[in-house]
């Protein structure tokens, strides 16, 4: 599934083992994005006051320690699935 939220392999990628990959999951509004852009240490994500601004997943390579993986920012999830809401979530 999350393959198709992550960049196609590039030529340095084939051979090399699949890499970790890390969600960012959790309500609306909570700092997702916050927490990402300081961790990969650039603006990436948009960051609003606004519940459900991310939408699509946004994902990054990071090191984490010494260790390469691929750091995604999520859209908030609800347990109410209506709509854009519902597409989010899934
Ligand atoms: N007080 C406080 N505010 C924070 C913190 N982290 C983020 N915020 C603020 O909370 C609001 C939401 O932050 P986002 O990072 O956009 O939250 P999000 O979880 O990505 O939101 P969605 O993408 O809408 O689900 C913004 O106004 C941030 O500035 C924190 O640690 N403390
Ligand atoms: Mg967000």
């Amino acid at each position: 599934m999350t393959d198709s939220i992550i960049s196609p392999p590039s030529e340095l990628d084939i051979g090399q083992p699949r890499m970790p990959v890390i969600a960012i999951i959790g309500r609306p509004n909570v700092g997702k994005s916050t927490l990402f852009n300081r961790l990969i240490g650039k603006r990436r994500a948009i960051t609003d006051p606004t519940p459900g601004v991310t939408r699509d997943p946004i994902p990054e390579r990071w090191l984490l320690g010494n260790h390469p993986v691929t750091i995604i920012d999520s859209g908030g999830v609800k347990i109410d699935r209506e709509g854009l809401d519902g597409l989010v979530a899934d």
